[in-house]
Formats: structure tokens, C-alpha cells, sequence
């Protein structure tokens, strides 16, 4: 990282302080996993390499669907939504990557726009489309849908705006393009639930046509929300049906918040790679709907069990392997930068203690049908402490022991609060 807003000074300070009890405490684990026969360094060396990309609009405090409460500080243009992921990848060192969205994220020149990400050390990840709102001086509404509208210069818009989003993605630097629509109705009868889905898919293949051979395309699904009654993507069904239909290079998006409450999300993610369509994540926790909370905030076991399969498939690739793991989360209540590497931390943590589950004495007890043995041996990976493999990780990167307390004592926000203007009270993003 040549560029880094928070001092490298500042950074060092702390961590030497703290180094001494991080050190006694990782090697009493360190012990501990020995007993069990795990090497810690090993475990230690998997989340060095594990990466999430923050999302670009989620630096900002976009609050509820009804307001916004902004920060003094906040950024409000992509080049300080950079700055403020620099920041995250600088203190935790596991967010190399951006996931923008377009055209919230529209600039002049792209190739300056990728140097930019770069001298900071980040890179840019999958590019997101947006078709679930109105533009200003955009020609065609998409207040009744857009590829699956049924008018056909909507659908042909929505088109023309995800091919522009590949475009973008190939100057910065991305492989991928995650598409989420809103599509679908708030009364039975509105549309027709099959042809409906038909004209999305005859569109999105036109996306698809569009895509360069190294690249994937995601279908996120969403259950509800802005349409109450029906969605066209609702569910992973819908989404692999289409993924499937589109071709290889489609695969599937998971988003935590999209699913019917107490819907198995793990068995869905196991389901997905055995189709080989599962693309990538959205992390984020949820209670209620599509809250966008913090990564395990609420439910950290179910995060846990995520990574549980996702292990199992990094074991038995099948069809292939390469999951984007992003997050998406928003909301109003904290500053952005502390909730992303607070969420960043909880993901790494998830993927640290799923590593060390021990797979041959679970599945001999799968294999046994010894039930207890099999949920302890999960428990047992569940309930291990690696708070002191993520410290040293990111002490051993040039990151920050206590990120939290590094952040504050920078006073980065109350610097920004001077710099930048101020954020308008717009409406909120889903
Ligand atoms: C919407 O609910 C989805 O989670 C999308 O990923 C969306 O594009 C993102 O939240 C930005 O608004
Ligand atoms: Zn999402
Ligand atoms: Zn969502
Ligand atoms: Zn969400």
C-alpha cells in the first residue's frame, strides 16, 4: 500500500503496545490447538489470504428505506468511498477489494479511477448494476420493471445499462457483474408470474451475450422488497433456473437478508455448489427481512455454518470453486468504517473457525450416524476464541491489533468532517 490515510506511525505505536499480550494470548491458543492437532500458524496463514470486498455504497450511512440520519464526514462521491475503504483495508488487511455500483459510482475517466483504487492498495471486485430505480433524464421508468418490463425500450434500457456496467467493469479492472432487480408486483394479477420470468430471462441473456470470457455473472435473489406480492428473482429455485438457463459463466448470488425467515441458508449454499452456480455472498445479518445489519451481528452461528459448507466445497470442488465474498451492509446507527471491520473481522472469524473444525472425526460421525459426536465436533470449532489468530494476522500484514482503538485516536472522521461537504438527506437504498 503506497497510500494510506491513517498515519503508519500511529498504527506501529499501538500495535507495539499491545504486541506482548497478543503474543501470550496466541500462544496459549496456539497450545490449546496443538492438544487438538491443529497447527495455529496454519490456520493463522488461511485468513492471511482470506479476503471480503466492501461494498462502495455501504461507506455511506444509508439508513432504513425512510431516513437518513448522515455523518459528518460521510463520503458522498466514489474517490471518498475509496479513501474511507482505504482505510478499512489499511487497519484490518482483509478488504483488498471494492464492489461499485453504477451509476452511483460514475466518474469521467475509469482508468484513472482503477489507478486511484491501486495506489491505495485496493482493487475493484464485482461491478453492481442498477435497474431498481429511476435516474434523472432517464428515458424509460422502471417503476413497472425493467428486464422483465413489458414494454420492450424499458427492457432494452436495463440492457443497455448492464452492458455499460461491463464496460465500466472491464477499464477498472473487475471480473464480475452482480444483477439484482427489483421486478415484480404488489397484486396477484398484475403480471403474469410465467411470462414475467420469461422476459427476464430472454433480457438478461442479452446481458449475458455482452459478458468477456473471464468473467462471471451474478443473479442475486431476493424474496420481497420493493415488490410485496411477487418477485421475479424471489428465490435460489428462480435464481438457479435462470443461472442455468443463461450458461455457464451465470452463477448464483447469495445475499443473507433475501431469504423467508428461518430458511436453511447454509443447506441452500451446499445445494448451489453441488449445481456448480454458486457465484458469491452478500454478507450481512438480518432479524426480521433484508435488514443489512452487521455480518453475525445477530445470528454469528448461522455465518459460522455458511462457512462450515463452504469449507466442504473448498474440499470437494466438483464442478469448481470461486465464491466472491462481498458485504452488504448499510445502515444508520454507527460510523461505516468501524461497522466494516467489525463485520470484516466476524467473516474471517467465521471462515478461522471453520477451518479448524476437525472433517475426519466429523464425518466418521456423519458416516456412524453418531449425532452428538458429529454436533460437538462442530460446537468444539464454534466455540474456539480466534480473536488471537486475526490480531496476529493482521499485526503480521501492517494492519492494527486494536483496529477500533487505532480508528478513534486518528480522528480520521472529525478530519473528513472539516474536508468534505456535506451529504444531502436522500431517500434510502435497499
Ligand atoms: C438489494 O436488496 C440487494 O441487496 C442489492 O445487493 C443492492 O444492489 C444493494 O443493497 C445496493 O443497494
Ligand atoms: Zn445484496
Ligand atoms: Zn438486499
Ligand atoms: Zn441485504
Amino acid at each position: 500500500m503506497t497510500n494510506m490515510p491513517i498515519s503508519a506511525e500511529l498504527v506501529a505505536e499501538h500495535n507495539a503496545a499491545s504486541r506482548d499480550a497478543l503474543s501470550d494470548e496466541y500462544d496459549s491458543l496456539g497450545r490449546k490447538l496443538g492438544r487438538r492437532g491443529i497447527a495455529i500458524d496454519a490456520i493463522k496463514e488461511k485468513v492471511k489470504s482470506f479476503g471480503v470486498a466492501v461494498p462502495s455504497w455501504g461507506t455511506g450511512r444509508g439508513g432504513t428505506r425512510f431516513a437518513k440520519f448522515p455523518l459528518a464526514g460521510e463520503p458522498t462521491n466514489i474517490h471518498e468511498k475509496l479513501e474511507d475503504c482505504a482505510v478499512i483495508h489499511q487497519l484490518g488487511r482483509s478488504t483488498p477489494g471494492v464492489s461499485p455500483h453504477f451509476p452511483w459510482d460514475c466518474v469521467d475517466d475509469y482508468t484513472a479511477l482503477r489507478e486511484e483504487a491501486n495506489a491505495y492498495g485496493l482493487v475493484f471486485d464485482a461491478v453492481n448494476s442498477n435497474t431498481f430505480q429511476d435516474q434523472p433524464g432517464q428515458a424509460h421508468t422502471y417503476a413497472t420493471g425493467s428486464l422483465s418490463s413489458t414494454v420492450e425500450a424499458t427492457r432494452q434500457q436495463a440492457i443497455d445499462h448492464n452492458v455499460e456496467c461491463i464496460e465500466i467493469g472491464k477499464q477498472i479492472g473487475s471480473k464480475a457483474l452482480t444483477v439484482w432487480v427489483g421486478d415484480g408486483t404488489n397484486f396477484p394479477g398484475q403480471q403474469d408470474l410465467g411470462r414475467s420470468f420469461d422476459r427476464y430471462l430472454a433480457a438478461a441473456s442479452q446481458v449475458y451475450s455482452a459478458l468477456p470470457g473471464d468473467w462471471k455473472m451474478m443473479l442475486e435473489h431476493k424474496m420481497f422488497e420493493p415488490a410485496f406480492y411477487s418477485s421475479v428473482i424471489s428465490d435460489w429455485g428462480s435464481s438457479l433456473m435462470a443461472a442455468q438457463q443463461l450458461g455457464d459463466q451465470c452463477k448464483c448470488l447469495v445475499d443473507l437478508g433475501h431469504h423467508a425467515p428461518n430458511v436453511n441458508i447454509e443447506q441452500i449454499v451446499a445445494r448451489l455448489h453441488h449445481a456448480g452456480k454458486l457465484g458469491g455472498f452478500h454478507f450481512n445479518d438480518s432479524k426480521y427481512g433484508d435488514d443489512d445489519l452487521d455480518s453475525g451481528s445477530i445470528n454469528p452461528h448461522q455465518l459460522f455454518l455458511v462457512f462450515n459448507e463452504l469449507i466442504e466445497a473448498e474440499l470437494s470442488p466438483g464442478k469448481g470453486f470461486d465464491p466472491s465474498y462481498m458485504i452488504d451492509q448499510s445502515h444508520n446507527v454507527t460510523d461505516p468504517i468501524e461497522s466494516m471491520l467489525s463485520s470484516a473481522e466476524t467473516i474471517a472469524g467465521c471462515y478461522a473457525r471453520a477451518a479448524m473444525v476437525d472433517r475426519d472425526a466429523l464425518h466418521a460421525a456423519q458416516d456412524g450416524n453418531d449425532v452428538m459426536l458429529a454436533f460437538r465436533t462442530l460446537r468444539t470449532a464454534y466455540e474456539t476464541d480466534v480473536t488471537p489468530i486475526l490480531a496476529m494476522a493482521r499485526d503480521e500484514l501492517g494492519g492494527a491489533i486494536d483496529w477500533l482503538g487505532v480508528y478513534r485516536s486518528s480522528k480520521y472522521r472529525d478530519r473528513k468532517a472539516q474536508e468534505r461537504k456535506a451529504v444531502g438527506l436522500g431517500a434510502g437504498i435497499v
